[in-house]
């Protein structure tokens, strides 16, 4: 069916968390919806406050903007404009955004009668972002543990975060969010080579049918997953990477201060040993 005349179909009222008919409706391609009016406002909010920030800073260097969070001594109260509190709007605007687009795809989920699984899987990164500037700060006493907003800056954030734990690489669940997303690389790589290996003939070959994929994989490993499994297996890689992720960074301070060599500790003092 082409294109246009499933939208003419599809494209109808109904559907809406909030608002009910008020926003039900499109501009140009995009669904607007109550939560599309709300991502707008969060993000053209957040953005102003990123440049106004950056006007009151010492660069206009893109790579060297920079807006902190509060000091250490702010805890979790709120800070001056320019000594944190800007991040702390801006931060605010980003969950704002964040879960508005969340809830924007959710309408347009229930729109089209399907499953929640995307606006879920969006949701799992959505909860990593809260981990690093909200969950973990509180747990630690103070908004100051948020990551500095710039892109330099962040990734300074990253590596002295990662040292002050002497070397990230011991954590042991920051050992099982790698080993996620490579598995999430790997499984991409053989979908998407089976699936143009089987769907995108030379001239004058036929397109396969999915009993090639499976055979494919009985021939070279024994067993195959299967054209839904795939992307359940695929789904749930990704999703549990960024859980992990997640879990990596809000243990490393709130449950285990000292260096994540030393956490090993309890298996080189298995009795065991002696
Ligand atoms: C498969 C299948 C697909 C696929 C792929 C496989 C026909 C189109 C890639 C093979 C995947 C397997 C065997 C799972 C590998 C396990 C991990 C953890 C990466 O069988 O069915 O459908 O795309």
């Amino acid at each position: 069916m082409a294109m246009l005349s499933f939208e003419r179909k599809y494209r109808v009222r109904g559907g809406t968390l909030v608002g009910g008919d008020l926003f039900d409706f499109w501009v140009g391609p995009f669904y607007v919806g109550f939560f599309g009016v709300t991502t707008v406002l969060f993000s053209f909010l957040g953005t102003a406050l990123i440049l106004w920030g950056a006007s009151q800073g010492p660069t206009w260097n893109p790579w060297q903007i920079n807006i902190a969070p509060p000091d250490l001594s702010y805890g979790l109260g709120f800070a001056p404009l320019l000594q944190g509190g800007l991040w702390q709007l801006i931060t605010v605007c980003a969950l704002g955004a964040f879960l508005s687009w969340a809830l924007r795809e959710v309408e347009i989920c229930r729109k089209l009668g399907m499953g929640l699984h995307v606006p879920y899987a969006y949701l799992m990164a959505v909860f990593a972002y809260f981990t690093l500037v909200v969950i973990r700060p509180v747990l630690m006493g103070a908004w100051h543990h948020g990551f500095p907003y710039g892109i330099l800056s962040h990734l300074d954030w990253v590596s002295n975060t990662g040292y002050q734990y002497l070397h990230f690489h011991y954590n042991p669940a920051h050992m099982i969010a790698v080993t996620l997303f490579f598995t999430t690389t790997f499984a991409l790589v053989l979908h998407g080579g089976l699936v143009l290996s089987s769907t995108n003939p030379q001239k004058g070959q036929f397109v396969k049918t999915p009993e090639h994929e499976d055979t494919f994989f009985r021939d070279s490993i024994g067993y195959s997953i299967g054209t839904l499994g795939i992307h359940r297996l695929g789904l749930f890689l990704a999703v549990a990477a960024v859980f992990w992720s997640a879990v990596c960074i809000v243990i490393s301070g709130p449950f285990w201060s000292r260096g994540w060599p030393e956490w090993w500790g309890w298996w080189l003092n298995l009795p065991i040993w002696r």
